[in-house]
């Protein structure tokens, strides 16, 4: 297992565990961080014995935003030209999907990171927010963007304009939240999440995110089509043989994700 210097990386079963540890910085994205991290999700891609994620941080802070110290001397150029939230924005692209275990603080660029896992559980300790707005900038990684589609404009103007934060109860009501649980329940019930999806086909799994995220991107009509196909290129996979003849003999079924 590689050795990170600001993520804690484990297998368990199908699911890969990837635990951000930057305690005294409250989890905060510097660069080392989004690199290790978009590393560690990426080797976790790679691995047909992966077929989850869990991304977790502290019980204090999943993460309290990009690294303020790091990047407060940087001009508008050199953020742009370092390309320096890049590893953040491919992690967007990892095709295994990731849920996200919130304890504590997910701000700024924590609550993006959260957004660019597919499902976010939350322990009702957890706070959300995007309060870049109080340090003269605005989110970077979706914040404007994400959170608007999942919670509508008038709530995500709230957040972003004011810089307010939301508990977890609340980010649920808001759709922000997939569930919200016991903070002493959640690295169980997201492993339980995370295994449920890893005991999937993988391959359609893969497709069903894939579907999701176009989804997120395009027209109704588009979306359709695209869903439709995948739908259907479905049919040629030994899975989903193996899938409905396990269901007509009433048996659980043997996925080989192929
Ligand atoms: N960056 C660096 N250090 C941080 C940090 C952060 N975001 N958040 C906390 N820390 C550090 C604190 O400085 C402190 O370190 P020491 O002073 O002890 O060395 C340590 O973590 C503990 O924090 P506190 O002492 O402040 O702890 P409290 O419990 O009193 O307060 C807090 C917790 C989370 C309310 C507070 O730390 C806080 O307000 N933190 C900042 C939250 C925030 O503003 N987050 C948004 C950051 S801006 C872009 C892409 C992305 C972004 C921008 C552009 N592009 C693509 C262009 C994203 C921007 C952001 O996320």
């Amino acid at each position: 297992m590689t050795e990170y210097e600001t993520i804690v990386t484990e297998t368990r079963g199908r699911v890969g565990w990837i635990t951000l540890n930057r305690p005294d910085a409250l989890n905060a994205l510097n660069s080392v961080l989004m690199r290790e991290l978009l590393a560690a999700a990426l080797a976790f891609d790679a691995d047909e014995g992966i077929g989850a994620i869990v991304l977790t941080g502290s019980e204090r802070a999943f993460a309290a935003g990009a690294d303020i110290k790091e990047m407060e001397s940087k001009s508008g150029l050199e953020m742009i030209m370092s390309d320096h939230f890049g590893p953040l924005a491919r992690f967007a692209d990892v095709r295994t999907p990731v849920v996200a275990a919130v304890a504590g603080y997910a701000l700024g660029g924590g609550c993006e990171l959260a957004m660019l896992c597919d499902i976010i559980i939350a322990a009702d300790t957890a706070t959300f927010g995007q309060p870049e707005v109080n340090l003269a900038v605005i989110p970077g990684i979706g914040g404007t963007q994400r959170l608007l589609r999942a919670v509508g404009y008038y709530k995500a103007a709230d957040l972003v304009l004011t810089g307010r934060s939301l508990s977890a109860d609340e980010a649920e009501r808001a759709g922000l939240v997939s569930r919200v649980v016991p903070a002493a329940e959640l690295l169980a019930e997201a492993g339980r999440a995370a295994d449920a999806i890893a005991a999937k086909s993988l391959p359609s799994v893969f497709a069903a995110k894939a579907a999701l995220d176009a989804g997120m991107e395009t027209t109704l009509a588009e979306g359709l089509r695209f869903e439709k196909h995948v739908f259907a290129a479905l049919f040629d996979t030994a899975d989903q043989k193996e899938g409905m003849t396990a269901f007509r003999e009433k048996r659980a079924p043997e996925f080989r994700h192929r």
